[in-house]
């Protein structure tokens, strides 16, 4: 691997429709960030390449459902994304967009230049088509029945419910989302990218000459390729995306995958002029960060186009990770089930190293995993503040302490605290051979044993018991102590940055350098440090039991909304519902019931009278906003009594399926005692 020049780093380009997520940040955003900070300390040329994927029927959708242009969707979504990455100190050389002027060119003349290299088959088939809006559907743009679990509301692609994968075709009773009408069906022209024609150049290319891929990335190329492949439709009937440049293919984009991967070479054409260089140069590496989800696009397809263009390099690793889960569910947009990075922003303030140590520590590098808030505090308060913000906060105070600022001389030396110096450069060589193999979590472990290398020998040493009666040997420790901080200050520079800046800047050291760490001499006798500054903060329960009461609110409003209706009681004859006597009323008083939490005693003018009626709504209004609301009340129910209240009648209340209550009551004024019929 020490062939390559320079190495070009890619990040799968989010789709902008939406924000993003804790999810995205541990999958590919933060352990390629990792990645190119490294190099970076290394010295190495090296660009991450990012960028909002801005193309797809999925931003068209929902365009319509908004009532906005898909332009008004993307830059709304686009900025958000661009914005939380760069809080996260996700270090992009660029962050682009696929809806710009070169991206639509170089898709484009990619695009052409298959075409002409006779690349591409053309194929005619049938496909839906809406005669009430004049336009062609993609296949998410059509519901219908699901053939295999009955559900209705399924789409064309893929049905939600039972999660199959179906064809437009499939679908029962199928109806267009554009107008609600029945398509019909109507031959349309699309180009396919011949796969199986490539599919032994893949075999050798990935099953030989990569057997070094993730397990997880090797394996699931393996069985697409053992299920054999076939042609890909690389064209769409739709009018959002990079029209295809031939004639005759009025009213079809390129389909969106086939544009998007495109992304990354146009953001680095948009970058520098020197671009060819990191495509074409085969002493570039390329490394494409994505989600297991992304794979085949990233190691079959796009790799295929690359090699029919003729001058691309293909990639040289695809370290794909696999999926976070969130409190033990899938993470969902559409369910608002996540941790949304601007909200994060928000209500951990400054802690968006916090959040890139959880998800690194915990990163779904092997198999899924699982983000619990519980074990965000944890590791905040066990690891970060008990352990590296403890021992970087003690050797920098105590230098002040002991030393007025200044690094110490080394004094007299025992073997523990060579043994602990010589420990150093091992473990920097892990965290090394960790990052080389994109085992992040694995590197960071590693860093964070330094800090615990040092937490223990100041804790087994006690300096402070010393000061008096060893003085010199108190020079030597805390000399150790801080050629460890310094180590720290580097080593932690890729997955902390912001700590990492805060570190050097209190040790006053220049900058970063990688091929410093490990040495012991970092720091030199003298050198005068800065005051001490917290690292890291204790998270008290109250703000992590805010988080789990925002998730379990959200659980409940999705239940209710899935929630059917309850089916109709038995009929009433007219007679029996002619029985009930309601009217409309008008609160004059209300108070709550003593030592219950759910009762108001209310005092209602019905017209005929003054009442007064017990009602178990306390929970949701406070009785001072009553006073003067019309409510519809049931007059003549039999009176009972109610701790000790007598309650005449019965305050009509509508009650969603999430139990929340609210007054069933006349539009506008209506005078006390009308009747309800
Ligand atoms: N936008 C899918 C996704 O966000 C897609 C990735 C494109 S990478 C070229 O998962
Ligand atoms: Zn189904």
């Amino acid at each position: 691997m020490n062939n390559f020049k320079r190495t070009l780093v890619t990040t799968a380009l989010p789709y902008a429709n939406g924000p993003v997520h804790i999810g995205h940040l541990a999958g590919v955003y933060v352990p390629a960030d990792i990645y190119v900070r490294y190099l970076r300390l290394k010295g190495e040329d090296v660009l991450l390449i990012g960028g909002s994927d801005e193309h797809g029927v999925p931003i068209t959708l929902k365009a319509r459902k908004e009532g906005v242009s898909p332009q008004d969707v993307v830059d709304k979504y686009h900025q958000l994304i661009k914005d939380s990455f760069e809080k996260f100190g996700i270090s992009f050389d660029i962050y682009s967009r696929t809806t710009n002027k070169i991206h639509h060119k170089t898709a484009s003349e990619f695009f052409k230049k298959l075409y002409d290299n006779g690349a591409f088959i053309e194929k005619e088939t049938d496909q839906y088509y809406d005669e009430e809006a004049g336009t062609f559907l993609a296949d998410r743009y059509i519901t219908g029945t699901c053939p295999h679990c009955n559900s209705t509301g399924a789409y064309g692609d893929q049905c939600e419910s039972c999660g199959t994968s179906l064809n437009a075709t499939d679908l029962i009773n199928p109806k267009s989302m554009v107008s609600g009408s029945t398509p019909v069906m109507r031959k349309t022209k699309h180009w396919y990218l011949p796969l199986d024609q490539h599919q032994s150049f893949l075999e050798k290319w990935i099953l030989e000459e990569h057997k070094e891929w993730k397990p997880n990335v090797y394996g699931q190329c393996k069985s697409w390729l053992d299920l054999g492949l076939q042609p890909r439709a690389v064209s769409r009937d739709l009018d959002w995306g990079v029209p295809v440049p031939i004639e005759g293919a009025e009213g079809k984009v390129l389909y969106v995958w086939f544009d998007a991967p495109i992304g990354y070479i146009s953001a680095t054409r948009e970058l520098t002029p020197e671009w060819e260089k990191y495509w074409k140069d085969p002493e570039t590496r390329l490394i494409h960060f994505i989600g297991k989800d992304n794979i085949v696009f990233h190691c079959i397809v796009f790799p295929t186009m690359l090699k029919a263009e003729g001058s691309f390099i293909l990639p040289d690793n695809v370290p794909a990770n696999e999926f976070l889960n969130l409190e033990g569910d899938k993470i969902s947009t559409s369910r608002n089930w996540a941790v949304w990075l601007h909200e994060y922003l928000v209500d951990f303030e400054d802690k968006q190293d916090v959040l890139r140590y959880v998800l690194t520590a915990n990163a779904p590098e092997t198999k899924d995993n699982d983000f619990t808030w519980k074990d965000f505090q944890a590791r905040n308060n066990n690891e970060l503040v008990a352990i590296l913000g403890n021992f970087v906060n003690r050797a920098v105070v105590l230098t002040h302490k002991y030393y007025e600022g200044k690094v110490p001389l080394m004094g007299e030396t025992e073997p523990f605290d060579v043994q602990t110096l010589e420990s150093i450069p091992a473990i920097i060589s892990s965290v090394e051979k960790n990052l080389d193999q994109f085992k992040f979590r694995e590197a960071l472990r590693e860093a964070m044993n330094l800090a615990r290398l040092g937490n223990k020998y100041l804790a087994d040493t006690e300096p402070w018991k010393l000061q008096k009666t060893n003085p010199e040997r108190v020079k030597t420790i805390m000399n150790i102590s801080l050629q460890i901080t310094a180590n720290l200050a580097i080593v932690m520079e890729p997955f902390l940055p912001f700590t990492a800046q805060k570190m050097r800047n209190m040790l006053n050291m220049q900058q970063a350098v990688w091929s410093d760490c490990g040495k012991t001499e970092l720091l030199k006798p003298a050198h005068a440090i800065n005051e001490a500054k917290l690292l890291f903060e204790k998270i008290e329960d109250e703000k992590i039991q805010e988080q789990l009461d925002r998730l379990a609110r959200t659980k409940t409003s999705n239940e209710a909304e899935n929630k059917e209706a309850e089916p109709a009681k038995a009929d009433v004859s007219f007679d029996e519902f002619s029985k009930m006597d309601m009217r409309v009323g008008t609160i004059l008083e209300a108070e709550r019931v003593p030592k219950t939490k759910k009762l108001l005693k209310i005092k209602v003018d019905t017209g005929i009278d003054k009442r007064t009626v017990v009602s178990g709504i306390a929970e949701f209004f406070e009785p001072e906003q009553l006073v003067g609301r019309q409510v519809c009340i049931l007059v003549n129910l039999a009176a009972r009594k109610i701790k000790g209240i007598e309650s005449q009648g019965m305050i009509l209340m509508a009650e969603d399926a999430d139990g929340r209550l609210d007054f069933v009551a006349p539009g506008t004024k209506i005078k006390p005692g009308s009747q309800i019929r």
